[in-house]
């Protein structure tokens, strides 16, 4: 046996189903140890793809995703991908390969020092400078990628350190217990709790990790606490149940902001300030912090909780329960807010503007898609209005990347949601400029049989960066903001996937069902109207919060 071979094996007992990546001189022994394997390698068209892929995995699965380069221009390649994952809190093992130990320290062709390149991006990153280490150090990388918080790791094998004999076994993964909060914390919340008037729960993506939906939701019905999520907690509380005031995060101001406005007590579940800084619901430090996670709360000036319960989050949801005496009459106020927030999203139910209102498009999108179906939202303007108006029945069905937020995650990450639930309906939804930095992977989907759809909302241009620049300099004012698009239909058919355009409003419901039942995937071109985009920020600067 090999290192690589070993290293393998490592995997394999980790239960590693998946090796996104793209092969390099450097590390042809792993992929021959992988090839005799049980483990699925799936060749991708760029690095970053196989980054996406591994990152979206882990954020469905819990599991570290896995993804893997070659040295120096691949690496920096797969570093975008790793990157995100790691601000977004997904477990991801990253491995790439290296020139051999006999030739780092002098100049050396595609050599960079990738441990560290990519320890700024990643959560710990190690190089196996000798065989027999390597079930350890797997072990570690799987352990500290898949703890709380999630992150990157990254294993960096020089090529004849790969080739070297070795023996070994991997190594036994042992059993983490869950560690539960301290009753004194849980006993000074449930006073908080129970003497607030008009609390708040805020949740994130850690109640999102933990599983901790079914608590949460019983937690908010039990107490009558109106639930608002981060963008990345989605799901947690289906947008049906009448205390869901939906999500929070926009860089303006939201008629959900008026809850922050009113509240006297928030109540943070699983919160990653990462995603929506706390100075932006509580700019004057005022409004007293219940944190609720299983980790400590990170320092904010405009985060200092009066108490945190830190632990497993559901194990406290319940105990703080049975302590918490509240009168559970509704709040009337958030009862007004929820409403104003659903005849905000009913009234594009039938809007027939073409080019269609990005409300209308994620309306449309949700009555298509089932409770467990998955949607990916890509970066730009169209992921604020999924942000917005598409909601959701359970967790992580859809998927925003909100701590590093990169476009081009969209289509190599329902490449990896497609193979995790391959029975669900999954959509891609992407900005036109997104969908040119990763397409290549539409490739990639069609040869792996993940039949999935990517919606493009076309614009001819980087809108969210036009709707920022007409924010800041006035309306007609942006600059180097857009560029002409190949047409997409046919790229689609010259890649052997099916390709639509709409072209009324009426077309995208009978077409996104129609593309939804191919089995290769299918791409449609939407256009979209971004005029919506200034309007919002003028009604939001409007908005007024009327107790
Ligand atoms: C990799 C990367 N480059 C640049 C940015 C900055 N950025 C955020 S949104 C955006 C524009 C996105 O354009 P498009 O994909 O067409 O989506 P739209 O805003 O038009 O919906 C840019 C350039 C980013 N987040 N990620
Ligand atoms: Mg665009």
């Amino acid at each position: 046996m090999n290192t690589a071979e070993l290293l393998v094996r490592c995997l394999e007992n980790e239960g590693v189903q998946y090796v996104f990546g793209l092969p390099g001189e450097e590390n042809l022994h792993v992929l021959e140890a992988l090839k005799h394997s049980s483990i699925q390698f799936i060749t991708t068209r760029h690095e970053q793809g196989a980054a996406f892929m591994a990152d979206v995995y882990g954020r469905l699965t819990g599991k570290a995703g896995v993804c893997l380069s070659t040295l120096g221009p691949g690496a920096t390649n797969l570093m975008t991908g790793v990157a995100d994952a790691n601000l977004d809190g997904a477990p991801l093992v990253a491995i790439t390969g290296q020139v051999g130990t006999d030739r780092m320290h002098i100049e050396s062709h595609q050599y960079l020092d990738l441990v560290a390149m990519f320890a700024p991006v990643t959560k710990w990153n190690k190089q196996i400078v000798r065989p027999s280490i390597t079930p350890e150090l797997v072990r570690k990388a799987f352990k500290l990628a898949q703890s709380e918080k999630p992150g990157a790791v990254h294993i960096d094998l020089p090529e004849n350190i790969a080739a070297m004999p070795v023996e070994g076994t991997p190594l036994y993964k042992q059993n983490v217990d869950r560690t539960f909060a301290s009753f004194a914390s849980i006993r000074s919340a449930s006073a908080l709790i129970s003497q607030a008037n008009n609390p708040i729960i805020l949740v994130g993506n850690g109640a999102i990790r933990a599983q901790a939906s079914d608590a949460v939701t019983q937690f908010a019905t039990q107490l009558n606490i109106p639930v608002a999520n981060t963008f990345m907690g989605k799901g947690v509380i289906p947008y049906t149940h009448p205390l869901a005031l939906w999500s929070v995060g926009l860089q303006q101001r939201d008629f959900i902001n008026c809850g922050f406005d009113n509240t006297d007590l928030v109540i943070a579940v699983g919160y990653d300030l990462i995603e929506f800084s706390p100075k932006k619901w509580n700019p004057d430090s005022k409004i007293p912090i219940v944190h609720i996670a299983a980790n400590p709360a990170e320092i904010d000036s405009s985060y200092i909780p009066s108490v945190e319960v830190v632990g497993d989050i559901s194990d406290s949801l319940d105990e703080i329960l049975k302590v918490a005496d509240r009168q559970t009459k509704p709040n009337p106020y958030a009862i007004s807010l929820r409403s104003n927030i659903r005849s905000d999203y009913e009234q594009y139910a039938n809007d027939d503007g073409f080019p269609i209102k990005p409300q209308k498009i994620i309306y449309d999108l949700r009555q298509v898609m089932g409770p467990e179906d998955i949607v990916i939202s890509d970066v730009g303007a169209h992921k604020m209005w999924i942000a917005r108006h598409y909601h959701c029945h359970s967790p992580n069905t859809c998927l925003i990347s909100n701590g590093f937020a990169a476009m081009g995650i969209a289509i190599p990450g329902a490449v990896a949601a497609k193979l995790v639930h391959p029975n669900r309906k999954v959509v891609a939804a992407t900005g036109d400029g997104g969908f040119m930095m990763n397409c290549q992977e539409l490739e990639t989907a069609l040869r792996v049989g993940t039949a999935f759809v990517t919606l493009i909302f076309n614009d001819g241009g980087y809108g969210l960066i036009e709707w920022k620049q007409e924010n800041h300099f006035g309306k007609g004012r942006s600059s180097f903001v857009h560029f002409g698009n190949p047409d997409f239909v046919k790229l689609a058919e010259s890649m052997g996937l099916k390709g639509y355009r709409v072209e009324a409003a009426t077309d995208l419901v009978p077409i996104l069902k129609e593309a939804l039942a191919q089995d290769v995937p299918a791409v449609i071109d939407c256009p979209v109207d971004y005029r919506e985009n200034i309007r919002f920020t003028q009604k939001a600067g409007e908005l007024n919060c009327v107790v």
